[in-house]
């Protein structure tokens, strides 16, 4: 994270006067369109669990001090950013278990889309790959639901699992003290156990033998990677997660995998890369499975995938009916300066809709700095994003919706960035427009 600077007086640099057009912030979403979800933002979640298990004893086991402070890691970032928590309680084995279930408030209470990741570790390492992954993936996946206020059809629950390394122990807890009544609102239960194994294979569960309706949450699963061009193999999981309870009551369940103890065969290296012959996680269940034991590719692939799935299958991901531009061009943002990047919009007939869809993706060392409009054809601006003295995160990485519908869609688009304090820079990567 950078130093602050100090905001320079908004007078200076402002050109933007004359005929245009300001519209104040546009609501964040509902987006149709799931988000590049930024891995750095995942390692960063695994950086403070492998920080929890060095400072707890070098584990995040059952019954150990490092569970609990990574219940409350998570816990503490979901309830900041809205959602409502709560953990629950088991004994096993005589020790204190915990689950945390956060629910998105929202949505059809009757229609509810699960997902769940173990968050335990086996006592003899810290877990970082199984399954600091999983349940860092989903938790930056909802965190993104919250920060894009999603609006999806359907009533989101996500579930860290306590224990599971012991049997499937919290999941299975979770499920048996639902009354049926409330199993029966649960559409589908998403499972996210070790998705950036260092020799990684990408795995979708299959849903072969599996409640009915598995077929279609195995489909958005896959849907991802069939966009970015990555095979992925079917896995028969058996009961070997979180899943399984939820199977067991009836519940259509999916999952994605990136593999364990078992070698990689030469075919699979072939076409996914890395090592034929040594485990997808030589580090399986040992001490070594660190932040070292990550493939970031992986995790990276494997945590949109999640967020592909969520939209989509949380009712929200229908693509619009329209064409989308995007500009992919790297336009770097120097210190103080204003940048625009173009996209050159034809072939749409009328105007603009009322949910145009702008995602922008910029890698900089201090958000805050960045104040985003979007340039119509004509120069009307519309305001996406203000600048703050106080959002010291780094990159933008957001869809925002803006009602365009008064102007012409055809015409040459622009994002203008204006980064308004000195020291931290940063490079507008892409961004799209979506009709
Ligand atoms: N359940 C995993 C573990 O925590 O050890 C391993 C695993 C996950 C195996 C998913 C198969 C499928
Ligand atoms: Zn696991
Ligand atoms: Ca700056």
């Amino acid at each position: 994270m950078s130093r602050r600077s100090t905001i320079l007086p908004l007078a200076a640099g402002l050109a933007l006067t004359g005929a245009l057009l300001v519209v104040p912030l546009a609501n964040a979403a509902p987006t149709a369109v799931a988000p590049d979800i930024p891995v750095a933002n995942v390692q960063a979640h695994l950086n403070q669990l492998q920080t929890i298990a060095t400072n707890n004893g070098g584990n995040r086991a059952h019954g150990r001090a490092g569970f609990l402070a990574s219940i409350n890691y998570v816990k503490g970032k979901l309830d900041t950013a809205g959602w409502v928590t709560s953990v629950k309680t088991f004994t096993y084995n005589g020790a204190t278990g915990y689950n945390l279930i956060a629910d998105y408030p929202g949505g059809d209470p009757n229609s509810v889309l699960m997902a769940g990741a173990h968050l335990d570790s086996v006592t003899a390492g810290p877990g970082i790959n199984d399954n600091g992954t999983g349940s860092a993936g989903l938790l930056e996946v909802a965190l993104t639901v919250s920060s894009q206020n999603l609006q999806p059809t359907k009533h989101l629950r996500c579930g860290w699992w306590g224990a599971e390394e012991l049997g499937l122990v919290g999941s299975t807890n979770y499920v048996n003290s639902l009354p049926t009544a409330e199993k029966a609102k649960i559409k589908g239960y998403l499972n996210f156990d070790m998705i950036g194994s260092p020799n990684p294979g990408y795995f979708v569960y299959d849903a072969d033998g599996q409640p009915a309706g598995s077929l279609e949450l195995q489909r958005a699963l896959e849907e991802h990677f069939v966009t970015i061009g990555v095979p992925t193999e079917e896995t028969s999981v058996g009961g070997r997660s979180d899943h399984a309870a939820f199977a067991r009551a009836g519940i259509p369940i999916g999952g994605l995998f990136t593999g364990a103890e078992v070698g990689k065969s030469s075919a699979q290296a072939q076409k996914w890369g890395g090592t034929a012959g040594t485990a997808f996680d030589a580090c399986y269940h040992r001490s070594c499975d660190r932040t070292t034991n990550v493939n970031v590719t992986a995790l990276d692939r494997n945590t949109d995938a999640i967020a592909v799935t969520i939209w989509k299958l949380s009712g929200t991901g229908g693509i619009p009916p329209g064409p989308r531009f995007e500009n992919q061009t790297d336009i770097a943002i120097p210190d103080l300066a204003t940048v625009d990047s173009p996209i050159t919009v034809s072939g749409v007939s009328g105007n603009a809709p009322a949910g145009l869809q702008v995602a922008v993706d910029i890698r900089h060392t201090y958000r805050g700095d960045l104040q985003i409009d979007l340039v119509a054809p004509d120069g009307s601006l519309y305001r996406l994003k203000n600048s703050s003295g106080s959002d010291s995160a780094d990159n933008v990485s957001a869809t925002y919706t803006v009602n365009a519908s008064s102007e012409a869609a055809n015409g040459t688009w622009k994002l203008r960035v204006r980064d308004v304090a000195s020291q931290d820079t940063g490079t507008i990567n892409s961004w799209s427009l979506q009709f």
